[in-house]
């Protein structure tokens, strides 16, 4: 039994390319500073890196609209990146400052920013599925045609709760776009030891619902399949399940030596590294010059560099600050 994959290989314009390969670059250089700063002790942080897993966020950013919703997880700093969710609100969040989406009051895994769309971040394994069912419920309350991404693992499709939001979306023909970025590991546990089945697009099929797998490390791909299920929710299609099958480089968490990792399976994944795998095409193919992707590879590194010495030049939370920002008062202003 198998999924269909998506029908995806239409040439995007040179605004969209640019924009995907934009995010990437942005996310991985993120990424990196993240744990270079982390790894030479010079500032105390924790995040679960990203790096690998750019092309997806990439895809959906470029393919959904900024009033669309996104709900993620503690590796998701490069889908906040592809949302639009500034950088210094990233990293200062991360970082505990109060110049974070959250105020320096959340950390890496309680990112939000509803501004970009950003409803949800946890660590809770697959909690954020049933949580970005409710979003969808209430766009349609609100009678608006907004879609919801949610972004979660493949060990996430084994809990309890990926399914009941999966059959509440498929009942309520909701318009959820179910996103596993499937890297092939939860924590240490390769994928064929937590389940039995070959493909997590599969799992669509127990909730007739439609479910492709994707090449996660493919943007354009990613773009298309995202943007064709955004098409189906707006038009009151219901849900879609896309599996965009991809490869976490640098283990769980920062600083995880991955002995569990063989190291041919991680060279072959590196070698076959999504960015420049894309720089390639986008040159081969003519779509952007070597000077137009130069230049976007040092712009991205020196905003992620601007943004992080914002961050360590700005205050942590002060602590009468610690019981605001809970609730909102009867006009939506935070208390
Ligand atoms: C409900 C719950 N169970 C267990 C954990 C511990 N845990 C944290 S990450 C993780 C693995 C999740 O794997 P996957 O869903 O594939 O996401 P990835 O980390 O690969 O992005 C586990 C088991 C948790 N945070 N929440
Ligand atoms: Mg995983």
């Amino acid at each position: 039994m198998t999924s269909t994959a998506a029908k995806t290989s239409a040439p995007v314009t040179p605004d969209v390319a640019r924009q995907l390969y934009t995010t990437m670059v942005l996310s991985a250089a993120c990424d990196e500073r993240l744990r270079q700063g982390i790894s030479r002790g010079e500032f105390a942080a924790t995040i679960w890196p990203s790096r690998g897993q750019e092309a997806i966020p990439a895809g959906f950013g470029a393919a959904l609209r900024s009033d669309d919703r996104l709900v993620t997880t503690y590796r998701g700093l490069h889908d906040m990146i592809g949302k639009g969710v500034p950088l210094v609100e990233v990293i200062g969040e991360v970082l505990g400052r109060r110049v974070g989406a959250s105020r320096g009051k959340g950390g890496t895994m309680h990112i939000t920013c509803p501004e970009a769309g950003v409803m949800l971040c946890t660590g809770i394994v697959g909690a954020g599925v049933p949580v970005a069912v409710g979003l969808a419920l209430a766009a349609r309350q609100e009678g608006s045609d907004r879609v919801v991404a949610v972004c979660f693992g493949d060990g996430a499709t084994n809990t309890g709760s990926f399914h009941e939001g999966m059959n509440l979306a498929s009942t309520w023909q909701l318009p959820v776009i179910f996103i596993c970025q499937n890297n092939l590991f939860a924590e240490m546990t390769p994928i064929g030891e937590t389940m039995h089945i070959d493909q997590v697009a599969d799992r669509a099929l127990a909730y007739a619902m439609p479910g492709f797998r994707v090449d996660g490390n493919d943007p354009e791909a990613v773009y298309h399949a995202v943007s064709e299920a955004a098409e189906r929710g707006r038009a009151g299609g219901g849900p879609t399940l896309l599996e965009c099958v991809t490869f976490r480089f640098k283990g769980h968490y920062a600083g995880d030596p991955q002995r569990y990792m063989p190291a041919e399976r991680l060279a072959a994944a590196e070698a076959a590294d999504p960015i420049p795998r894309y720089r390639r095409k986008l040159l081969e193919t003519g779509v952007l010059s070597e000077e137009v992707l130069t230049a976007i590879d040092e712009q991205s590194k020196g905003q992620v560099d601007e943004a992080m010495n914002a961050v360590l030049a700005a205050p942590p939370p002060e602590p009468d600050e610690l019981d605001k920002d809970f609730f909102l008062d009867m006009k939506g202003i935070p208390t």
